[in-house]
């Protein structure tokens, strides 16, 4: 048995956990969740994850949820992969920056962009500002290249990297030369090409 196993609905954000355990190149069994099935929201996995949602990640006795960080986790837990900042780097903060950004501005921005509110917030009351603003900073990031921290690929590139590729899927991100550049270069990597092979053949076998 491996040391990891991911709960897993094939494509998903859990999709995004599976690039992840690919790049520290960590053994991982995967249990298959059918969203539509209603698996997620069944007895045994709710006693996983009570928010009855994909990824979860269970390191021993431990369960991790929320993509960003379990991201987080497998980078500092296997440093000599060089996904993370190690603790004691003054960088390791904008490092942090982009980690968090990802679930709690860049998505719920883009999650405002697809499904319109009747009335809008305060925007003052939000933790996000509006999705062109936001994308406008990711803009900015990602043009300088190749990844958010520079030289180095972090698990910062793949949370971020992963909202800009289904952003761009689901035609929310414009298909602008920035974006497709830095969307393409993650996208190269041997590990992201594994963990779509993987959910390729996850989708075959279902068909
Ligand atoms: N905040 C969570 C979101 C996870 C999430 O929304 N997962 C979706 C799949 S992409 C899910 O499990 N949906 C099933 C449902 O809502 O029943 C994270 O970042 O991990």
């Amino acid at each position: 048995m491996a040391q990891f196993t991911l709960y897993h609905a094939s494509p998903s954000r859990s999709s995004i956990v599976m690039w992840m355990l690919e790049e520290v190149g960590q053994p991982y069994d995967m249990k298959l969740i059918k969203l539509s099935a209603g698996d997620s929201l069944k007895p045994d996995f709710l006693a996983i994850n009570p928010m009855g949602k994909v990824p979860a990640l269970k390191h021993g006795d431990v369960v991790i949820t929320e993509v960003a960080a379990i991201c987080a986790y497998l980078a500092d837990e296997f440093p000599d992969k060089k996904l993370n900042v190690p603790v004691g780097t003054p960088r390791r903060g904008e490092y942090f920056k982009w980690l968090f950004f990802g679930p709690s501005v860049f998505e719920p921005a883009m999650t405002d962009r697809a499904f319109p509110r009747k009335e809008d917030p305060r925007a003052a009351s939000l933790g996000w500002r509006d999705f062109d603003t936001v994308l406008d900073i990711v803009r900015k990031a990602v043009v300088k290249g190749p990844f958010l921290m520079g030289e180095q690929f972090t698990a910062a590139d793949i949370v971020i990297g992963s909202g800009l590729r289904y952003g761009i899927m689901f035609k929310l991100v414009p298909e602008r030369k920035e974006f497709q550049d830095y969307v393409a270069r993650i996208a190269a990597r041997p590990a992201a090409q594994r963990a779509e092979a993987k959910d390729k053949d996850i989708a075959a076998k279902a068909a």
